[in-house]
């Protein structure tokens, strides 16, 4: 039913923004085809009219995908609300963003929340300049600061249910949040991993499980094409 309600999809978004990379795991998750615009926030072209009538936030990603039933263009912004709207629509293509037990999907939404508003907000790009103009504290070492925090809970939250799940943490089909296919926490963590790498976090001290996992993660083909570095507009 979604496939011939919902087609003609574009991503507009940035090769490294960690948001537009969660959306492009599920698009792929979904095995939806899509035409990908990139939009420049390194050069403040989120700023535009154009890109600010699409996301009021002038940020990225906004997906835009034709309603058949509607007869009209929809324009969808904030990455998990987008993910959920995709696993919604196709339940019942690809891989399952959501599990659709409650206490696993409770799981995959935690870890998926403290990524979305526990890290990844603290060193988007508005506000490591805000930092940077204050003067008052050094920009990376903030960004360091907040994604190490942050990443620590995840590793222990992660290793916690593994215990529950009495799973062995090397086991290879098992994922973030204890799930036996890639979710919606999984697409979080990846880019916030990259995310990491930049600021200089000591991944294999702070979360040597979630190294495991994302290496899980990067054996499967369609999560691999995501990585930024292999996108249309990528600067590497
Ligand atoms: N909660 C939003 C956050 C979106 C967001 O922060 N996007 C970043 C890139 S990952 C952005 O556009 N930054 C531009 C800026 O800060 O000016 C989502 O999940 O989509």
């Amino acid at each position: 039913m979604g496939a011939r309600r919902f087609h003609t999809w574009k991503l507009y978004g940035y090769w490294r923004s960690s948001c537009t990379w969660r959306v492009r795991i599920a698009l792929a998750a979904k095995g939806i085809k899509y035409e990908y615009v990139p939009i420049d926030i390194s050069k403040g072209d989120q700023h535009d009219s154009e890109h600010e009538n699409r996301n009021r936030m002038r940020q990225v990603p906004t997906l835009e995908v034709y309603d058949e039933e509607a007869k009209t263009k929809r324009l969808l912004s904030q990455s998990l609300a987008i993910i959920e709207f995709l696993e919604e629509t196709f339940p019942n293509s690809g891989c399952s963003m959501l599990p659709k037990d409650p206490i696993e999907r409770m799981r995959v939404r935690q870890i998926s929340e403290i990524i979305n508003s526990g890290i990844q907000p603290l060193q988007n790009l508005s506000v490591l300049k805000a930092i940077s103009s204050n003067g008052q504290m050094d920009s990376k070492d903030w960004a360091h600061k907040a994604i190490s925090k942050g990443l620590e809970a995840v590793e222990v939250l992660a290793l916690q249910i593994l215990e529950e799940l009495k799973e062995d943490r090397g086991n290879d089909s098992v994922y973030l949040a204890g799930t036996r296919e890639p979710t919606m926490a999984d697409a979080c963590l990846i880019p916030q991993l990259y995310n990491a790498r930049r600021y200089d976090v000591d991944l294999a001290t702070t979360c040597p499980h979630l190294l495991e996992v994302e290496k899980r993660c990067n054996k499967l083909e369609w999560i691999a094409s995501c990585h930024a570095n292999l996108q249309s507009d990528a600067q590497v």
